[in-house]
């Protein structure tokens, strides 16, 4: 098993409505563990680079002034096949079609103020990991808990 990690980052409108906490804990309940966390005003650089797949897209300076009109709050999580559950447990793009009980499905009403982000793939949160943290902002505690035993 090699460690898988994800980056997921609560946007512009997720922190100025509070929902930081609750989406910390949903992570944490699951049983995921924290590795990197911070707050900070996303760089145009960061942004343009993160986005980079959707610059030709109609919706993209929207996405990007969206993006740059508040504080983030950036984290690295880690556990067993953390990116495809993190997917699910932020539900789908476009809020209209997200479940209830995900966290667009919960908090979100439309697609250009969804909340959260979270890569979707494996090699896309390696690459997001690196874009959005050093690697001395990652830690690297020992997991006593309920999965100590598996790795
Ligand atoms: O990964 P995810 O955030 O679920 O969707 P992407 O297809 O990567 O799009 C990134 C981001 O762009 C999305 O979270 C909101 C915004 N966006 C939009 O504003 N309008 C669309 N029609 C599609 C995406
Ligand atoms: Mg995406």
């Amino acid at each position: 098993w090699t460690r898988e990690r994800t980056l997921v980052a609560v946007k512009p409108d997720g922190v100025q409505r509070r929902l930081v906490g609750d989406v910390i804990q949903r992570f944490e309940r699951r049983g995921f563990k924290l590795v990197g966390m911070k707050m900070l005003q996303a760089p145009e650089r960061i942004l343009a680079e993160h986005y980079h797949d959707l610059q030709r897209k109609p919706f993209y300076p929207a996405l990007i002034s969206y993006m740059s009109s508040g504080p983030v709050v950036a984290m690295v999580w880690e556990g067993p096949n953390v990116v495809c559950t993190s997917r699910a447990m932020i539900g789908h793009t476009n809020s209209a079609k997200a479940a209830p009980g995900t966290i667009r499905g919960d908090f979100s009403t439309h697609v250009s103020r969804n909340v959260i982000h979270a890569s979707d793939s494996v090699e896309g949160a390696q690459r997001e990991i690196q874009l959005w943290f050093q690697s001395s902002e990652l830690v690297d505690w020992a997991d006593e808990g309920h999965l100590s035993s598996i790795y």
